[in-house]
């Protein structure tokens, strides 16, 4: 499995092997999941079909303009009470969807990568769906009680630019175009930085359509 994903790596035309250090913590991995990216899809439609997406309302009762849905142990939960990790799906009363052993292997071969331990299976993974127009406002995540663990993100689909900001909402950004099959890996002191998704551009992918999607896979503790 690791080998076929570096092999994936290696086989990049323009040669960009080499994890691309963002900030203390966090790298880039272009690319790293891009020949799972076909898999990866084929299980969002699955997980989808158990746990449909949704357009979670925040706490001041917006609805949220990323659509989500869940799978693992535990699924991230937003609605007028707050913000929570829980076990059970509200729509349906049923636990969440199981996390794919390909996904869990991916997210440790990432970590791996850059020299990260996820010491376990991700807890839970996000699975984040973007519309043309979709926006992620600056926020920080930190509803997990294990905040040591990385979260390792998976990119799908057409491209976001992403915006990496500090441990204050007001510390300058730095923009990342994130394109299908990258990977990033938040760690150490980024792991509290603050970031957020630019509106997605009208653009077409060809397993994705106008679409794109990331993946957030996380120690909940
Ligand atoms: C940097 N998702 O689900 S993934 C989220 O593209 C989220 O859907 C974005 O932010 C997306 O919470 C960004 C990259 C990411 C995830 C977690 C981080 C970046 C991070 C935690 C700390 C710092
Ligand atoms: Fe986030």
């Amino acid at each position: 499995m690791t080998a076929d994903l570096f092999d994936s790596l290696a086989d990049r035309p323009d040669g960009t092997a080499a994890p691309v250090p963002l900030a203390p913590g966090a790298w880039w991995l272009p690319g790293f999941a891009r020949a799972d990216a076909p898999a990866l899809l084929e299980a969002i439609g699955s997980i989808a079909a158990a746990a449909p997406f949704r357009h979670p309302l925040t706490p001041g009762g917006q609805r949220m303009s990323v659509a989500m849905t869940h799978c693992g142990r535990l699924g991230w939960v937003s609605d007028r009470r707050g913000y929570r990790y829980q076990p059970t799906d509200p729509l349906s009363g049923q636990p969440w969807p199981e996390l794919p052993a390909l996904w869990a292997r991916l997210a440790a071969a990432a970590a791996a990568a850059v020299g990260q331990d996820l010491r376990r299976v991700p807890d839970a993974c996000l699975v984040n769906r973007y519309d043309t127009g979709t926006r992620l406002g600056l926020h920080q995540d930190r509803d997990e009680l294990d905040l040591s663990a990385p979260i390792v993100s998976v990119s799908l689909g057409v491209p976001a630019v992403f915006l990496l900001g500090g441990l204050q909402r007001r510390d300058p950004t730095q923009r990342l175009r994130l394109a299908h099959g990258d990977v990033v890996v938040w760690g150490g002191a980024s792991r509290l930085a603050h970031h957020g998704v630019l509106p997605i551009a009208a653009a077409s992918h060809p397993l994705t359509g106008s679409r794109r999607y990331n993946l957030t896979f996380r120690t909940v503790g």
